[in-house]
């Protein structure tokens, strides 16, 4: 501890604390206009000047730490003329002396701000509107540069320049155009931190400043980004992030920010429906409920309680997901159930818990700056985890060591020190050939093999047949490269590997991750901060989903219904099903067979999303019966939909979600719902009502539904929302005396004291070029869409994205004959779809890359039936395709939704 003397009096704080910090922590106030608790200080103000006893000049306050013995005046006579010399200084900068504002108008609370302070006239010059939702008005700038250093200290994006110097200063786009023709990624730190309102949200522009806040959840991607929901007169006019959350420090990216207007969208469903003869006709909740009751109980009577499946939704709440598994085994009396993890993690979830006992990440997204290394694996992090991904770039600006594994060259990859750009599909091998290497050359932990791993003798004789030099021709990578990586993932240590999609959705993505976690075993990197097996988990809530029993095959808590049954049947008095569930995939199967006859789609647009489009378009077409539960008339509704039953938004209720990194989190009701729409959990209490099993859905609130997911989950039931109010707790959290759980398996495993190294061999898939389909095409997404699209897209992020795309190489580009933005026809052996061009000077020849967000292009079309071989994943990352112009095919093909009614009124039959 640190003594000092502030205005005459005795202070204590802790080494390292910056006068400022200081000063605000007691609640003094001294303006500092450049100052930001996220970045570094730079004194560029200079209105945070003190005096220091016995010192020769006045200090700025945000850039001294504190000494022992430092005696500190803050509001002298002298320092006050000090402030008002500095102030005007930087207010005639740009204003060209017209500008007279006052000390006095100066705000100076914590969080300076002069954004409602007058400024001299608008330079029509220093305007820059071309942002959807960033308001540029430089005339308004003191060049504290806190734009230009969020830009770069956080996001990493180098967006913002300083030209010039002096009173020429002038901060710019590095586009030297407008900010929508540069770099920028339109996180919005920018208009976040800068004070005087010279980049500023347009959505308070337009619609006034809010008069109220809500903490919540970000509705997105599983990083679970806590932000306050600032609203006016019941509408979302501006998020910001909250600064002490602990995933996202203070930070969003554009989604989290900005793309919350789909709540207002025109085409809103806010009315239950039902459809007859194709048309869909609004009705009330009681006829909508009794209606889908009715045929439930029809369809489980005629064909039995397996006739019947369940799809819980990613999207929804933690309390949403138990009700739904809830209702499929209590009311329904199947194991029926299942959610979009299947198409997702479902691989890295069996993978960990098969060699680790746990299937969820091992580490915390605070362990990122303690990682001495990063191994990113077919994870695209700044687009789909944007605020992980900036972590990660800064730490490795800092110095720590990157390798990237993908096919693509990602935006990680340029600050890569080694990128493995391997042929999609060839993890497994190359994940092999680094362990060779890794054996070969003792790079690895001799006491972690002793003491915590099993196999190894085995694993040692098997991995030598995958010498790097061996699998270079497979993975289509030097061998020089591969033990390049091995070496420095094994020496960089603590190393921690996060890995996404390219790892999981291939015919060997539980495999692949079983190869991914026999490095970390083989190095020792687990068990300790910044080290563990990582995947990037999908959307807001995919890993509560699947975690709060949304699985065939587990109960909540992932136990399975073996281990499970007897505490259930406990807690719900009733009996818990044991015939073998299907899962998602294997309903469709039935469907299409025959044996499954309805399907209740909560949250989950499988028909745009699954691969295989025509098949699955064909499967639900089989059904008798579909209840789709969601916001808009998405594609399962349209194609196959019976009931449509309406809900509220994330932003519009209560209850919990769970991140990636095993965090729970509240989210809370910040505006009200529209029109009849209603939470999830409601609607499912409806319908239990109705089927006459009130008795086991008698629930009130979320935090009802919560009390009774602690009473069956062992490893959440310290867990409560009292807890939650002052943050997210990470499982296992097993008493309310427990802080969580940042590091797994830090001691032993959660099944024993080692784990297995896994023995993989190599299968090939069937997904291969050949003259008629010479191109591999990868499918995935892109940072301004968001899965279906049905939320980014009724956004201004459709301005900054429009389409889904071709990525090309220009040499096949040119090779084709084809130019930027042409439309071309993209036909693979399951089928075909029409997109735009886009060339990226990055791809390989060869290899392409198109993102699946919108109904328009339907790419799913093009995507294949093979999937992974433990759970079923499918195989989304390859494809092979043959590429045409438009004019060159004779058979014409016109987008689906160019023949899908507009009206939600009407029917609406997907055509193959
Ligand atoms: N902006 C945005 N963010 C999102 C989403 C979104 O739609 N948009 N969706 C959310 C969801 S549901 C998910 S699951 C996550 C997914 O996030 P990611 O896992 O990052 O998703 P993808 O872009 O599908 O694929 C990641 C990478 O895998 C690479 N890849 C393809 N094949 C291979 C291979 O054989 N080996 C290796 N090593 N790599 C390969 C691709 O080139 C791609 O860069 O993102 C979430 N966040
Ligand atoms: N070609 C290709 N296809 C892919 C992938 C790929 O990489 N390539 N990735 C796959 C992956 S990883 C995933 S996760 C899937 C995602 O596929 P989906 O889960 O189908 O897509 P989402 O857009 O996440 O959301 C589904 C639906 O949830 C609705 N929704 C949002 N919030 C709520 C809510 O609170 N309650 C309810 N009831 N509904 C809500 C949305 O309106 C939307 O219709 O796509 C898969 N498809
Ligand atoms: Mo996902």
């Amino acid at each position: 501890m640190l003594a000092v003397t502030i205005n005459g009096d005795r202070h204590e704080f802790v080494e390292g604390t910056s006068i400022l910090r200081a000063l605000q922590s007691l609640g003094l106030k001294v303006p500092a206009l450049c100052d930001d608790p996220r970045l570094q200080p730079i004194a560029a103000c200079r209105l945070c000047v003190v005096q220091l006893a016995g010192a020769p000049r006045p200090v700025t306050a945000c850039n001294t730490p504190l000494t022992n013995g430092m005696d500190i005046h803050t509001h002298t006579s002298e320092i006050e003329q000090l402030r008002r010399t500095n102030l005007r200084l930087l207010a005639t900068r740009h204003t060209q002396g017209e500008h007279k504002f006052s000390l006095r108008e100066l705000p100076s609370s914590g969080s300076e701000n002069l954004k409602d302070v007058s400024f001299g006239p608008v330079r029509p010059e220093l305007m820059d509107d071309s942002h959807p939702y960033i308001r540029v008005d430089m005339s308004r700038c003191i060049d504290c540069f806190r734009c230009v250093r969020i830009c770069d200290e956080i996001q990493g994006q180098f967006a913002w320049r300083i030209w010039n110097r002096g009173d020429a200063t002038r901060i710019v786009p590095d586009s030297g155009k407008t900010l929508l023709e540069s770099s920028c990624v339109s996180c919005g730190g920018c208009a976040d931190t800068c004070p005087t309102g010279a980049i500023e949200d347009k959505s308070i522009v337009t619609f006034g400043t809010p008069t109220k806040w809500t903490r919540t959840t970000c509705p997105y991607c599983g990083v679970g980004c806590e932000m306050m929901v600032g609203t006016r007169d019941n509408r979302i006019v501006q998020i910001k992030p909250a600064l002490d959350a602990f995933v996202n420090k203070g930070h969003l990216c554009v989604k989290g920010r900005y793309a919350f207007d789909f709540t207002n969208a025109a085409d809103r469903i806010t009315e239950p429906m039902i459809r007859t003869n194709g048309l869909w006709k609004k009705v009330s909740w009681a006829e909508a409920i009794a209606f889908s009751a009715e045929n439930l109980k029809r369809i489980a009577k005629t064909y039995g309680p397996d006739s019947v499946g369940v799809l819980g939704s990613a999207r929804g709440t933690n309390e949403d997901n138990y009700l739904a598994q809830k209702f499929a085994r209590v009311v329904l009396g199947t194991n029926n159930v299942d959610c979009c993890a299947r198409v997702c993690h479902a691989p890295s979830a069996a993978a960990m818990k098969a060699m680790l006992g746990t299937g969820a990440a091992t580490n915390s997204f605070d362990d990122v700056e303690q990682a001495r290394g990063f191994l990113l694996c077919g994870t695209n992090a700044t687009e789909n985890h944007p605020i992980v991904g900036a972590r990660i770039k800064q730490a490795v600006l800092r110095g720590a060591k990157l390798i990237v594994i993908d096919p693509r060259q990602i935006e990680l990859a340029r600050y890569a020190d080694v990128h493995l750009a391997l042929k999609p599909g060839t993890n497994v091998p190359l994940f092999n050939a680094m362990a060779c290497a890794i054996v070969e050359e003792k790079l690895f932990d001799e006491a972690t093999l002793r003491e915590r791993v099993s196999g190894w003798d085995e694993f040692q004789q098997f991995i030598r047949g995958f010498t790097p030099e061996k699998m270079a021709e497979f993975c289509g990578v030097d061998a020089r490269l591969v033990r390049q990586a091995a070496r420095l993932y094994a020496e960089s240590k603590p190393a921690m590997c996060f890995h996404g999609l390219g790892m999981t959705e291939h015919i060997q993505g539980t495999e692949g991750v079983m190869c991914l976690v026999n490095l970390a075993l083989l190095t020792g990197n687990f068990g300790k901060p910044g080290s563990g097996v990582n995947p990037l988990r999908g959307q807001n809530n995919v890993q509560g989903s699947a975690h709060m029993g949304c699985e065939p095959g587990n109960l909540t808590g992932f136990v399975t219904i073996d281990e499970g049954c007897t505490l259930f049947e406990e807690v719900w008095r009733a009996k818990v099903p044991k015939t073998k569930g299907l899962n998602m995939m294997e309903m469709l199967d039935a469907a299409s067979s025959g044996s499954m006859k309805a399907l209740w789609a909560i949250g989950y647009d499988v028909a745009l999303t699954n691969p295989n489009a025509h098949a699955t378009t064909q499967s639900l077409e089989s059904l008798d019966f579909v209840i789709v539960q969601d916001m808009f008339l998405n594609e399962v509704a349209r194609a196959c939909g019976s009931v449509f039953l309406p809900v509220a938004s994330s932003f519009e209720r209560e209850g919990t979600f769970m991140n990636s990194e095993r965090r729970v989190q509240r989210v809370r009701k910040a505006i009200k719902a529209p029109g009849q729409t209603k939470a999830d959990w409601e609607i499912i209490c409806d319908l239990a009502r109705a089927m006459g099993k009130a008795e086991f859905f008698d629930f009130h609130s979320p935090e009802e539904i919560w009390e009774e997911v602690r009473a069956v989950w062992k490893a959440g039931h310290g867990i409560t929302y009292e807890r939650l109010e002052h943050g997210g707790l990470q499982w296992p959290c097993p008493a309310e005396d427990h802080p969580g759980t940042t590091v797994l398996h830090a001691k032993s495993f959660t099944n024993g004291p080692r784990a297995p190294l896994k023995r993989i061999e190599f299968t090939a898939t069937e997904e291969t070029i050949s003259p008629e389909f010479p191109f591999l095409l990868n499918t995935g997404r892109t940072l301004y869409q968001f899965n279906a699209g049905t939320m980014t897209m009724r956004t201004a992020n459709a301005a900054l994205r429009p389409a889904d795309t071709l990525d090309m190489a220009p040499e096949d580009v040119r090779l084709l004959a084809l130019e930027e933005g042409e439309r071309v026809c993209v036909r693979s052996r399951h089928g075909e779809v029409v997109l735009p061009v886009r060339i990226v000077s990055a791809m390989k020849p060869g290899e392409s890359f198109a993102t699946f967000h919108t109904a328009h292009a339907f790419l799913n079309r093009l995507t294949g039936p093979a999937r992974d071989s433990i759970v079923l994943t499918p195989e989304y990352k390859v494809v092979a395709v043959r590429i045409e112009k438009l004019a060159d095919v004779n058979a014409q093909i016109i987008p689906a939704s160019a023949k899908q009614p507009t009206s939600t009124l009407t029917s609406g039959h997907t055509e193959p």
